[in-house]
């Protein structure tokens, strides 16, 4: 719905492989283990930057991958890690798994980071491998895959401006004017019921996104009318402009305008602390200028600007007041204000190490998280290798749950999509 929404691929780093290898010395046939771990894959992680306001930079690419982790080498060497990728995304920056359907990220302070693709772990090498019985280890592991993921990444700071206001106040017509957005226009209320965004350039070169929102009435906070999600939008920006209609006789500017404020506050009280403009709107009408002096001394301590934005009177003023304001509205400060948590999830499902299923041909299927990491790390070429990782599953309890449903010694068993033989 809003000003960017782009989906792509990221992938972290592979760690690097762990390796066999010996020390030679003379005389000595197996001198000692040496084999060094591999490197840390790198990792994908998003940095939040106040200095950014759309998703532009992701726009045109799929798919973003980081290095990965140097394998080990003999003589103990350790494989280098590999750098991290860093990707600067604006405040407001929201991330969702496709795959898993969650929200996996909210960026919501400059400088916050996330790591959204975690980089695999080195495998270990056979030095790493050396205990006090076993001296000379064949063992090595491969490195851990990096996390891959499909994400969408949607912006959600709406804009630096939210115009607030009664349904019919004039809202739209202001933004259609002083922006290129289109939005609908009606002599009735709730005309607007999603909001419309518009660039705003001022003449001296400065510019600003505005949006406009839906009406507002006095209950909104409670959830009456479109009220409570578009509270949710007015949050999300720097400088609330309040749009009050002077020129309607069945309506009373300054009852309107605690009102509204009325709602704000309810639904959270911070949100009076954001700065604030008001907009005398409609002052064509007859009996304007009255009630405009009336206000002026109603209210005393916010920043009254007078237009028609029916005759365009009066815009630039406004434009300037409103650049001027928000020059000095640091985001911090509004990040201050903003109700919600900083909140950084991960998805992270409870599932058991291992799962034991029957296939349709009556096999015995092992999967699970423990298993796929065990298989992701074993180099299956190497005869040592595959007996780590058999004694690793039995370690999880494995095989001795396969011989309580009656696997016998020399049945087949699947774990994950490769067959092996049981071995009892
Ligand atoms: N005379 C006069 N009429 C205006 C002015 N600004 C807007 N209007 C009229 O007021 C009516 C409502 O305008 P909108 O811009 O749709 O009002 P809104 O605040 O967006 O209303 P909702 O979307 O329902 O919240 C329209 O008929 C406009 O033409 C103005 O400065 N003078
Ligand atoms: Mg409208």
């Amino acid at each position: 719905m809003f000003i960017d929404d782009v989906s792509l691929t990221l992938i972290a780093g592979n760690g690097g492989n762990g390796v066999v290898a010996f020390r030679h010395e003379k005389h000595v046939p197996l001198g000692g283990p040496s084999g060094g771990n591999g490197g840390r894959g790198g990792s994908v992680i998003f940095i939040g930057n106040d200095g950014l306001t759309t998703l532009l930079d992701l726009r045109y690419q799929k798919r973003i991958a980081a290095p990965h982790g140097e394998n080990g080498a003999a003589k103990n060497q350790f494989g280098k890690d590999a750098k991290d990728i860093f990707i600067r995304v604006p405040i407001g920056t929201v991330v969702h798994d496709l795959k898993s359907n969650t929200i996996i990220a909210d960026v919501t302070k400059h400088g916050q980071e996330v790591v959204i693709c975690r980089g695999g772990k080195g495998g270990r090498g056979n030095y790493a491998f050396k205990t006090s019985r076993v001296t000379a280890p064949q063992v090595c592991e491969k490195g851990e895959p990096g996390e891959e993921r499909e994400v969408r990444i949607e912006l959600k700071v709406l804009a630096d401006v939210g115009l607030v206001g009664f349904p019919n106040v004039g809202k739209s017509t202001l933004i259609s004017i002083i922006s290129a957005a289109k939005p609908r226009i009606g002599d009735y209320p709730f005309t607007t019921v999603a909001p419309n965004l518009g660039v705003v350039k001022v003449g001296d070169g400065r510019s600003f996104v505005v949006a406009d929102l839906p009406g507002l009435i006095e209950g909104a906070s409670a959830g009456a009318g479109l009220g409570f999600q578009f509270l949710r939008h007015i949050e999300r920006t720097r400088l609330i402009v309040h749009v009050l209609d002077m020129g309607t006789i069945d309506r009373d500017p300054y009852q309107d305008y605690l009102k509204i404020n009325h709602e704000l506050m309810t639904y959270n009280k911070k949100l009076l602390l954001r700065p604030q403009i008001i907009v005398a709107n409609k002052m064509d009408l007859p009996h304007s200028e009255e009630r405009l002096e009336q206000l002026k001394k109603q209210v005393k301590d916010v920043d009254i600007i007078p237009i028609s934005a029916y005759t365009k009177t009066n815009l630039d003023d406004l434009l300037y007041q409103i650049a001027d304001k928000l020059d000095v509205v640091s985001l911090d400060q509004f990040q201050e204000t903003i109700q919600e948590e900083v909140v950084e999830y991960r998805y992270r499902p409870e599932e058991p190490p291992f799962t034991i299923t029957k296939d349709d041909d009556e096999v015995y299927h092992v999967t699970g998280r423990m298993i796929q990491k065990f298989f992701d790390v074993t180099d299956f070429t190497i005869d040592e290798n595959v007996k780590l990782f058999a004694r690793r599953i039995r370690n999880l309890g494995v095989d001795a749950r396969l011989r309580e449903l009656g696997v016998k010694h020399g049945d087949t068993v699947r774990v994950l999509d490769f067959e092996f033989e049981f071995l009892d």
